[in-house]
This record gives structure tokens, C-alpha cells and sequence, in this order.
């Protein structure tokens, strides 16, 4: 994962100074890429330890189309608590658009069946893809997310937000969009969870997961996070774990954390961070 490191290098000397709407401050570049390709390891990254557990539980609740904490809370996943309403809820956020994106005549559409089916049927069409940004739905910037949750609005918009694939020689492709990504806390977990979720599309479509591929917007820096990154950045990558799957469910819904093992994951101690709300 040296393309991740480059990219730290690259906020702290090419970045803007640009203020945001947490009011924190951040360092930023726009359009950047990484790309890996799968059969080189399991981009976990290793130059600071990452909680593996956390992210496979939110991939298995967006799958579940949840959008309520309480099931991310029983399985030991707390990144999402700040921005819940005291009920738990996060409005129509990832898990609500990806497999029940709301229709007008009051149904919905499972975009995650439409890209299975695609790939089993069809996997040479340029069509497959599902998508978050639901412009419906997204918050009120003038309220706090959990106001907007209540209000039934999303009380984030989706980060990454566009997921493509890609066939070819019986080999899976991913790429994915990340309109707005921080550096530090989130993309790691985001390169994470879509090389997971490669890993199990290829499994239940009788693919080999090859290359991904994450593309960025606007890539930043916090400034209370400057610190952290140059500790990181003193840093030297190790060898990438390997991702074991045990069991193969019946459908992309079916997996459970049990299923999944992280084989020689060697990482630097883990480097915390305050999160921007
Ligand atoms: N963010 C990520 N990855 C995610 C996620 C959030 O990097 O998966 F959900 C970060 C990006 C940004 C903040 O720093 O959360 C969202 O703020 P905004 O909506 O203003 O871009």
C-alpha cells in the first residue's frame, strides 16, 4: 500500500488549505487514484492496524439494507454512533439505496440483485453498476444529521457512493467513487470494503477477483490529523495479509464476520484519531 502512503505525501505538499463544513479545516487535493490488484494480498492496510471486524460487519448491514446502528452496536461496530438519532436511526443511507432504492409508485429496487444477476448473466454489459447518491433523500444542510434522520433524510449523504464492475477474462473488476474521502480515518476502511466486497461477488459469481480500482474527489486531510499522518508516514509497509473465505452462503446476503479470515495481518499499532461530525 505504497500508492496510499504516496497519496498522504501528496495532501501535505500539493493541498489546499480549505475550511468544511465540520469546521475542522482540512488539507486537499482533487481526483486521485489507487489502484491494487487483489491477487498481490488483501489491501488491509499494515503501516496502522485496522479493526477487520468492524468493516466486514458494515459491509454484511449495507447488504442487509439496515440503516438502524443497534445491529452494528450487537456486532461491536461503533463508527456510525455520532451521527444516529437516539433510536438508532440513520435514515435512507448506503444500505437503504443499494437494495431498496424507493420508487414513485411506492416499491423499490434492489440494485445489489440487479449487479449479481448482471454478472452471472450478462457480464460483458458496461451496465454494471449501483449507485447511492439518491438526490431525493440527501440532508438539509441547514439541520444536524440526526434532525435529518428524523425528517426520514439521509443524516449523511454517501461517500462512496458509485460502485462498478467489470468482467473479462473470467476475472472481476471493481472500481469505486469517493466524492469526499478523509485520508486518515476513512479511506483506508473504504479500500478495505470494496476489496471485500470484490472477493464476494467473484465468489458467488464463479469469478477470480482481480483489480481494484478507488477513485477519489476531494481527497483531505483534517487539520487535527497532520500529526497521525506523519507517524504514519515514518512508517514502512509491510507484507499484505491474505483474505481466506471459509464458507460460500447461498446468496451475497448469506455471510456472516465467521466466515471470513485475515491470514498474516502484521500491522504497525494502531494511530487514533478525533473523528469530524
Ligand atoms: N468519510 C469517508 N469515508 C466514508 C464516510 C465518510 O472518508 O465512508 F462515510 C468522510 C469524508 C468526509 C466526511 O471527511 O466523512 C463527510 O463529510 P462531507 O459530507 O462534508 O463530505
Amino acid at each position: 500500500m505504497k500508492q496510499y502512503l504516496e497519496l498522504l505525501s501528496d495532501i501535505l505538499e500539493n493541498g489546499a488549505a480549505k475550511g468544511d463544513r465540520t469546521g475542522t479545516g482540512t488539507r486537499s487535493v482533487f481526483g486521485r487514484q489507487i489502484r491494487h490488484n487483489l491477487a498481490d494480498g488483501f489491501p488491509l492496510l499494515t503501516t496502522k492496524k485496522l479493526h477487520f471486524k468492524s468493516i466486514a460487519n458494515e459491509l454484511i448491514w449495507f447488504l442487509s439494507g439496515n440503516t438502524n446502528i443497534r445491529w452494528l452496536n450487537e456486532h461491536g461496530v461503533n463508527i456510525w454512533n455520532e451521527w444516529a438519532t437516539e433510536a438508532g436511526e440513520l435514515g435512507p443511507v448506503y444500505g437503504r439505496q443499494w437494495t431498496a432504492w424507493p420508487t414513485k409508485d411506492g416499491g423499490s429496487i434492489n440494485q445489489i440483485d440487479y449487479v449479481v444477476n448482471a454478472l452471472k448473466n450478462n457480464p460483458n454489459s458496461r451496465r454494471i453498476l449501483f449507485h447511492g447518491w439518491n438526490p431525493e433523500y440527501l440532508p438539509d444542510d441547514k439541520l444536524s444529521p440526526t434532525e435529518n434522520a428524523r425528517q426520514g433524510k439521509m443524516a449523511l449523504p454517501p461517500c462512496h457512493l458509485l460502485y462498478q464492475f467489470y468482467v473479462a477474462n473470467g476475472k472481476l473488476s471493481a472500481q469505486l467513487y469517493i466524492r469526499s474521502s478523509d485520508s486518515f480515518l476513512g479511506l483506508p476502511y473504504n479500500i478495505a470494503s470494496v476489496a471485500l466486497l470484490t472477493h464476494m461477488l467473484a465468489q458467488q459469481c464463479d469469478l477470480i477477483a482481480h483489480e481494484i480500482v478507488v477513485s477519489i474527489g476531494d481527497l483531505h486531510a483534517y487539520s487535527n490529523h497532520i500529526e497521525q499522518i506523519n507517524t504514519q508516514l515514518l512508517r514502512s509497509p509491510r507484507p499484505l495479509p491474505t483474505l481466506i473465505i471459509n464458507r460460500r452462503p447461498d446468496s451475497i446476503y448469506g455471510y456472516k464476520f465467521e466466515d471470513f479470515e485475515i491470514v498474516g495481518y502484521d500491522a504497525h499499532p494502531s494511530i487514533a484519531a478525533p473523528i469530524a461530525v
